[in-house]
């Protein structure tokens, strides 16, 4: 079998294929995907600009939680939506995320999440992804936020630290077979651009 490419020329083209309009910013190894996101979005960056990183050292779920984000494991990644946004929106974005997640994964895994409130995504008892929404308000009001989504995708020899390995699960483990991460990640970005519609210069989920 072809072995997927996940290189970021490969996912650029797949980004291209799609008429993704934002940037893409692939990372090897970073702290954190949504960390690099706000501080882009305070910088500027355009609505639907995306980070993905292979490894995060410092992923982080809410409350500061960690969030193990091994290098080749799954998708990392965060998006910037431009504004503005009061807190009730937020909640729609993470519905409306969520959504994206578990279409993208039926689609190319054959399995059904599901949702577990406020930003989690399950299945049988077991964690499979996770979402965390940001940004910084002024009067109640987020000029942008960043949303991170991260996916378990592949098992791999060592896998996740003790602790976390039984309450956590991947795709592969999930199905047994190998599950293509490029795929994945055409299903996801498409999706989250019809949910989020990341193309029109204000999203449409609210
Ligand atoms: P959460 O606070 O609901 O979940 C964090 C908890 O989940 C941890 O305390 C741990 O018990 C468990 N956990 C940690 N890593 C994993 C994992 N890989 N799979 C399953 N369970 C795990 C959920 O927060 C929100 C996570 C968002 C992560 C994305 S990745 C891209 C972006 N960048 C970033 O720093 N965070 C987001």
């Amino acid at each position: 079998m072809k072995k997927a490419d996940f290189s970021e020329n490969a996912l650029r083209r797949i980004l291209d294929r799609a008429a993704f309009r934002g940037e893409f910013h692939f990372l090897p190894r970073v702290d954190s995907t949504n960390q690099v996101a706000k501080k882009l979005a305070r910088e500027g960056a355009p609505h639907g600009t995306m980070v993905l990183a292979e490894e995060q050292t410092g992923g982080r779920g809410r409350w500061g939680r960690k969030w193990e984000s091994p290098a080749g494991m799954g998708l990392w990644l965060s998006m910037i939506l431009r504004g503005p946004f009061d807190m009730q929106q937020d909640i729609r974005l993470i519905r409306a995320a969520a959504g994206a997640v578990i279409r993208s994964v039926e689609k190319i895994a054959g399995v059904r999440l599901s949702f577990k409130w406020p930003n989690d995504l399950y299945y049988g008892g077991r964690k499979v992804a996770g979402m965390l929404i940001e940004g910084s308000q002024k009067r109640g009001v987020y000029p942008f936020l960043v949303l991170g989504i991260g996916l378990n995708v592949k098992s791999m020899p060592g896998g996740f630290p003790e602790g976390i390995r039984e309450r956590a699960a991947t795709l592969e483990e999930i199905t047994g077979s190998e599950i293509d991460r490029a795929a994945l990640f055409r299903e996801l970005v498409l999706d989250l651009e019809k949910s989020l519609s990341v193309r029109q210069r204000e999203p449409c989920f609210l």
